[in-house]
């Protein structure tokens, strides 16, 4: 049993090129997720931010990945605060910062789970090595490195590997895939839910799957929610956009059947970027989200009020 949540701000953007997604964390915030989350659930701590550098250096390192070095020192810091919130029984709720962070997040709560499940709601698979990565950035990254697999220091975070077995990965929304990628996902075998399985079965069904399939073999589970696995027309603000993606409505069942499970142990909201976001309908959905992940109902988190602009 989980005692409470610790929520841990993780402003990363560098492991992609579009500036903003270090501001998830404060543009939550101001939109009243602690407030929400307090309702629900008595127990919430802001662990607050860790310190991330926001500065590119012009001087690269002659390197196929993008800020490498800025990259995997906020992942090293981001798995020692997660890992102190799983150690002290909490619910670790990572807010990103763009999903190269996920690094850091598996590395903290792999201490702590030998056979740790991945639900990862996303568009794309981020199974990229420095080698099948078309862009160097390293939000594509995250899973194929949790497995052990690129740059050494991408995979060594927190000083071991692998964090995840592919065994105990499942992809829900997954559409924009890398040649690479597909031969990772087919070659290890790699349990994958698309929209169109989530159209034929339905979101509360395709949950009870992916929830059988990891519940058989490990014991604990994170939920990767990447907002560009959501349709952009209802999540615009991220960085790449795929269109296609699971509707909003699916979205907010997925949430709720995995909360009606009490199986989650631990999440992370990711890729949000307020700059690139419009009426702020892509904070204001994860503010939701991660209410109906705890239990709220779809009223209660309908009722949030903006912030006001002072509070912004
Ligand atoms: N697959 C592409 C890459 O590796 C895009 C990754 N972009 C993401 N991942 N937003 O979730 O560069
Ligand atoms: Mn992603
Ligand atoms: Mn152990
Ligand atoms: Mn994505």
């Amino acid at each position: 049993m989980k005692t409470g949540i610790s929520i841990i701000g993780a402003p990363v953007w560098l492991g992609q090129t579009h500036y903003g997604t270090n501001l998830g964390p404060y543009a939550l915030r101001a939109a009243g997720i602690l407030d929400a989350l307090t309702l629900l659930t008595a127990d919430v701590i802001d662990a607050g931010n860790i310190a991330a550098d926001t500065k590119k250096r012009s001087k690269q390192r002659r390197s196929r990945l993008k800020n490498l070095r800025a990259v995997v020192t906020a992942n090293e810091e981001l798995a020692e605060m997660v890992s102190l919130a799983t150690g002290r029984h909490r619910f670790p709720l990572v807010l990103g910062g763009d999903h190269s962070i996920a690094i850091g997040t598996l590395a903290g709560l792999a201490r702590h789970y030998h056979n740790l499940g991945v639900i990862w709601y996303d568009a794309h698979a981020d199974m990229n090595t420095p080698e099948t990565s078309p862009s160097g950035n390293i939000h594509g990254m995250p899973l194929a490195a949790s497995m052990g697999l690129g740059h050494p220091s991408l995979v060594q975070v927190a000083g071991y590997m692998p964090k995840v077995k592919p065994e105990n990965i499942v992809f829900i929304g997954i559409r924009d895939i890398d040649p690479g990628e597909r031969e990772l996902i087919r070659t290890q075998k790699i349990k994958q839910f698309t929209v169109a399985d989530i159209n034929e079965r339905g979101m509360p069904q395709i949950i009870r799957e992916t929830l059988d399939y990891l519940l058989s073999r490990c014991d604990g589970i994170h939920l990767s929610f990447d907002l560009d696995g959501i349709d952009p027309s209802a999540a615009p603000g991220v960085g790449t956009p795929v269109p296609g993606g699971i509707s909003w409505a699916d979205s907010l069942l997925a949430m709720q059947e995995l909360a009606h499970s009490g199986q989650i142990t631990s999440a992370e909201f990711v890729e949000l970027n307020p700059l690139l976001d419009k009426d702020q309908r892509t904070t204001q959905a994860t503010v939701r989200l991660v209410s109906l992940l705890f239990g709220g109902s779809a009223v209660t988190a309908a009722r949030q009020e903006l912030p006001a602009a002072t509070d912004i």
